[in-house]
């Protein structure tokens, strides 16, 4: 009866002191700006997403993998450029660097779905989760969006 008051107190004291005593998740530090995801033709199994990241801590931060219940698989993706040809490849991580932005855009990294598990309608809008190295997670509601013009070549999206 005697220490409960005094333990509370000291608590609630540390806590107001110092509230960097509660380490921020990456989820946390890192915000997401306009996600969405791309409308493809009808009968396109897989689409990416893409979003900006934009790291409010001065530690860097990683997205690690992502989910998505709109695609039987999800993937990090980049593109590069081989033999002429523009090719996405599979990478480990997507890295956003202390107090830095990355951003995933066609031509360049971004969140594949691969295997929709429904056509995606205009209106639509994806529930997509990312993961970070921390094991800390976000999930986003990124609308779909007609392509614009800087669109890789439909045959680049071929997996
Ligand atoms: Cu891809």
């Amino acid at each position: 009866m005697f220490h409960r008051p005094l333990v509370a107190l000291t608590l609630s004291a540390l806590l107001g002191a110092s509230p960097t005593l509660w380490a921020a998740t990456a989820a946390d530090s890192v915000r997401v700006d306009d996600p969405y995801v791309r409308l493809m033709p009808p009968g396109q199994p897989n689409t990416a997403a893409f979003m900006v990241l934009e790291n409010t801590d001065g530690a860097d931060h990683a997205v690690v993998s992502a989910e998505s219940p709109a695609a039987k698989v999800v993937e990090l993706h980049t593109h590069t450029h081989e033999d002429g040809m523009m090719k996405m490849r599979q990478i480990p991580r997507i890295d956003i660097p202390g107090m830095g932005v990355t951003t995933l855009q066609p031509g360049g990294l971004h969140v594949m779905l691969i295997d929709l598990v429904a056509p995606l309608a205009a209106d639509q809008t994806v529930d997509v989760t990312l993961v970070f190295e921390d094991g800390s997670r976000k999930t986003l509601k990124a609308p779909t969006r007609r392509p614009g013009g800087q669109m890789p070549m439909p045959g680049a999206m071929g997996h």
